[in-house]
């Protein structure tokens, strides 16, 4: 698959903000080494830290972790469809009202890492099994327009870095709380 070269000719505001995030960069090796990462990032905090929001309102690591769950189960479901039956249409979703109506915040965060992880390898290895030109099948994404699922690899990579960002500051400053 094809490397983010530039974002200039990108229209949508979304995207090239999570474009930005894999200018040349392997997408397929970010969103092979996300899981191990999650788990990285994750070693060491109890339940109760990873769900401990840093302000109200914000989202906990666990949150974080829920999110990348869910997002992996509706980027799978774009993925299939794309490959299978190329031009449907794919509804987007509103990720805070996902958040407050799933319940992430009576979530697990290891179960959900468990479950985010078991996800991912079965859409890499569905991934490895494309033709090349399999990788330009597509849908139409109501916000975002037409996406390939070469584009959606992008994204899903792009997306992985934005929110890996988060997680990795969320834990940061909860090191830096224990320590005092
Ligand atoms: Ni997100």
């Amino acid at each position: 698959m094809k490397k983010v070269k530039s974002i200039k000719a990108i229209k949508d505001p979304y995207s090239k903000r999570i474009l930005s995030n894999i200018i040349n960069k392997d997408p397929l090796k970010i969103c092979a080494q996300t899981p191990g990462e999650l788990q990285r990032l994750t070693r060491g905090l109890t339940e109760k830290q990873l769900s401990t929001s840093p302000k109200q309102g914000k989202w906990s690591i666990t949150h974080l972790v829920s999110h990348f769950c869910d997002a992996e189960w509706a980027m799978g479901f774009r993925i299939r469809m794309a490959i299978a039956q190329p031009g449907r249409h794919f509804q987007a979703y509103d990720q805070d009202k996902w958040a407050d109506h799933l319940y992430y915040n009576r979530a697990k965060c290891r179960e959900k890492l468990n479950l985010f992880t078991t996800l991912r390898k079965a859409h890499l290895s569905l991934l490895k099994s494309l033709k090349p030109n399999e990788w330009q099948r597509y849908g139409i994404h109501e916000e975002r327009g037409k996406e390939t699922v070469e584009r959606m690899i992008h994204m899903l990579a792009g997306h992985d870095v934005n929110h890996l960002r988060q997680v990795d500051a969320l834990r940061r400053s909860l090191l830096k709380k224990r320590n005092h």
